[in-house]
């Protein structure tokens, strides 16, 4: 649903601005120096980019989910890293306070959320609970008007900077899968939280991932997210089916950005007398990325529609997510292969491209993992 079509038109014309003249441009630095440069996050609180899907009523711009899919296509035009950062407040960091969370909850932290005051995390992964989120150890154990939290989170995107953490801990030990968990708010600073030295990965540099570790971490139990315990497993759910949509249209996005600078190379580089873009076998790969990425597009949009409409998109959300990611990393291969050995070297930003959009496949949910969610709601629809 969009719900001005001009007010939209304004931002997205001022995103891709932003995108084209600020961010493309400093996407080396930030590579090399795998940090967002101050001025850029100043930028992006002042155009009010940290709380994108945050209702208007907490300070946000309060998007629909066709609106974000459609900023989420502009921003997956450059480095990941800078949709990372603000990514979190207006997904997986925020949501399950705003899907869940009670009144004095979301006037406590979503307009800090949404003013990038605050940067928010999403603690569910753990060293060994990863697809099999259900299976997650942290503990929390009422005492009194608090819990106290014990355990490791693995791969936590934004913690270093986060002020934040919507942390998934066990509280009813009897109940070893989901209806035992609650979702809980911890602050940065709460005595017994540290975190982990920063991941080193493959790509991405910039958006900084860590462990974050509880030692005896007493919460008070107004941070209990809803206020409800044995539900937090299902708000973690509820924000993932949100956080895959948004995924899928960044690797729009960023396959479209891809196929844009490989139509450039393949214009100009010459071999045999010609640009490559006249042989038939790079056109077939120039093809075949266009209408995947043009099925994939249509696909987000589809699935965006449908959840404002108030649809369970849980199966629309894992295909978009399972066929974007895949498709990115076809066109990204396709990418490379068409830049030849250029295509291997830091020269061309498709080396890092294609190091960076690998991640979109593992993150919120594995393909695999999108497949059992999909082939498990098609049995249950089937046999109900
Ligand atoms: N929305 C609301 N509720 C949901 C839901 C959704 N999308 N998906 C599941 N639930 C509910 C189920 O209905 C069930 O509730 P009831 O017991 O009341 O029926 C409960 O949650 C448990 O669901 P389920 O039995 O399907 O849980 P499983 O342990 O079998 O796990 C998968 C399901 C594998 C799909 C889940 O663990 C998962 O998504 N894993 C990947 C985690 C992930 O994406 N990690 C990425 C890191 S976070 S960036």
């Amino acid at each position: 649903m969009i719900r001005d079509p001009e007010t939209l038109t304004l931002l997205l014309d001022s995103i891709r601005q932003f995108v084209d003249q600020e961010l493309i441009p400093r996407e080396n630095e930030v590579a090399e120096t795998d940090a967002i440069p101050e001025d850029i996050v100043q930028q992006m609180r002042d155009m009010g980019l940290f709380g994108l899907t945050i209702p208007e009523e907490y300070g946000g711009l309060g998007v629909t989910m066709e609106e974000e899919v459609n900023i989420a296509f502009e921003l997956g035009r450059t480095s990941p890293a800078f949709r990372s950062y603000i990514g979190t407040n207006n997904g997986i960091g925020s949501i399950g306070i705003l899907i869940d969370g009670t009144a004095e909850q979301k006037a406590h932290f979503l307009p800090k959320l949404a003013s990038g005051e605050l940067l928010s995390s999403f603690c569910l992964t753990e060293p060994d609970a990863g697809s099999d989120a259900a299976s997650l150890k942290t503990t929390a154990v009422r005492d009194g008007d608090s819990y106290i939290l014990n355990g490791t989170k693995r791969f936590i995107t934004n913690a270093p900077e986060a002020g934040i953490f919507t942390v998934m801990a066990r509280t009813n030990p009897e109940i070893k899968g989901a209806g035992g968990i609650s979702a809980f708010v911890v602050e940065r600073g709460t005595p017994g939280l540290t975190l982990g030295k920063p991941d080193h990965k493959m790509g991405q540099k910039g958006a900084h991932t860590c462990d974050v570790i509880f030692d005896n971490v007493r919460v008070p139990a107004t941070q209990l997210i809803g206020g409800v315990e044995g539900v937090g497993f299902k708000t973690a759910m509820k924000v993932l089916d949100k956080g895959r949509l948004h995924i899928a249209a960044l690797s729009v996005g960023a396959a479209d950005r891809m196929l844009n600078d490989t139509l450039r190379y393949a214009t100009e580089r010459k071999q045999f007398g010609k640009p490559i873009a006249e042989f038939q076998l790079i056109q077939a790969m120039l093809a075949d990325s266009k209408a995947e990425i043009y099925a994939a597009r249509c696909m987000v949009l589809d699935a965006a529609r449908r959840r404002d409409e108030g649809q369970n998109v849980s199966t629309e959300a894992s295909c978009s997510k399972m066929f974007a990611t895949e498709m990115c990393g076809r066109v990204a291969d396709r990418c490379v292969q068409i830049h030849g050995g250029a295509g291997y070297v830091s020269e061309y930003s498709i080396e890092r491209f294609y190091r960076d959009v690998r991640l979109f496949r593992i993150y919120e949910g594995t393909t695999q993992i999108q497949q059992v969610v999909i082939a498990r709601n098609m049995i249950k629809e089937f046999q109900a």
